[in-house]
């Protein structure tokens, strides 16, 4: 890899598409320009924090499957046309790089933007010893009228084994089970484990969630601000046989654990307001 001085360089991959990749003596790692994907972060002394699926699609009309997927003006299925794609347009939109500056420390902070009719976006991803996705929506003072989006940083984890990790942070929160059916819940009062199909969304809650995994020796804290929802997700057996871009056999080693604003804690900007969703992720070693 011909990393240039400064630590960072575009490439294009063997699909064509463009990605700046950014290596140094603190940390590693990529964001395509494809829906502003961050597909790789990987601080010196730690395996690899995110998980990128062997089947992902490489396409301009499709989301890559891992990383950190931006959804965006909603999340899930469009609320009242199906034709529209789930999870929203801004994953698919090819981002504009703006700027990029090699800090003192090491860390390479990455600028881009888009937008996404009547939302301007703009997203920081400072690559460092923390990862820190910046997400930044401003609808214009020309807007005709208030409007309101959902938005998720969707980050895919790499666990050594699904059915050994916990999530603590969120045992005092109410949750919306999305499977086996919507369901709301009273807060567990336990940690998070895994033994099947996990869709929940933690509803008006600003808390910190911390990943143990013993099979790595790693904690992975996630931290945020501008968020109030926080998404949990393992597809299991059953749902990672139905996506086409996710191996068969690759739930055991993922889990997403995403920075939101969903349903009641959805936004609604006036014209001329931002707003910014920040997650704040790091990594230690130990998994207690
Ligand atoms: O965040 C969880 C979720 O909403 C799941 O229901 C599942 O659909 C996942 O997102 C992935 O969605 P995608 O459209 O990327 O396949």
């Amino acid at each position: 890899m011909n990393t240039n001085s400064q630590g960072y360089h575009l490439q294009t991959d063997s699909h064509g598409l463009q990605k700046l990749v950014v290596q140094s003596d603190i940390v590693s790692g990529e964001v395509y320009l494809h829906g502003a994907h961050v597909s790789a972060w990987k601080p010196a002394g730690h395996h690899p924090v995110l998980w990128m699926s062997r089947e992902s699609w490489f396409e301009d009309a499709r989301p890559i499957r891992g990383g950190v997927p931006i959804c965006f003006p909603w999340f899930g299925p469009h609320p009242t046309d199906s034709s529209q794609p789930a999870h929203g347009l801004a994953r698919t939109r090819q981002w504009t790089l703006t700027n990029v500056r090699r800090c003192d420390d090491g860390a390479i902070e990455v600028w881009l933007q888009t937008s996404v009719d009547p939302f301007q976006l703009s997203y920081r991803v400072l690559f460092g010893a923390d990862l820190i996705l910046t997400l930044t929506t401003k609808l214009p003072p020309t807007a005709a009228a208030p409007q309101p989006f959902e938005d998720a940083l969707h980050t895919y984890f790499h666990v050594a084994e699904i059915q050994q990790i916990s999530i603590s942070g969120l045992e005092g929160v109410r949750y919306v089970d999305r499977v086996p059916q919507v369901e709301e819940r009273e807060a567990a009062g336990t940690v998070i484990r895994f033994g099947q199909e996990t869709d929940r969304i933690y509803r008006n809650s600003v808390e910190t969630a911390v990943l143990h995994d013993p099979g790595l020796n790693r904690k992975i804290t996630v931290g945020k601000s501008g968020s109030r929802s926080t998404v949990v997700w393992n597809p299991w057996i059953d749902k990672s046989r139905r996506m086409p871009d996710f191996g068969d056999d690759e739930w055991t080693g993922m889990v997403c654990i995403e920075t939101a604003n969903v349903g009641s804690d959805a936004i609604m900007l006036q014209p001329g307001q931002s707003h910014t969703t920040q997650a704040m992720i790091s990594v230690s070693h130990g998994s207690e």
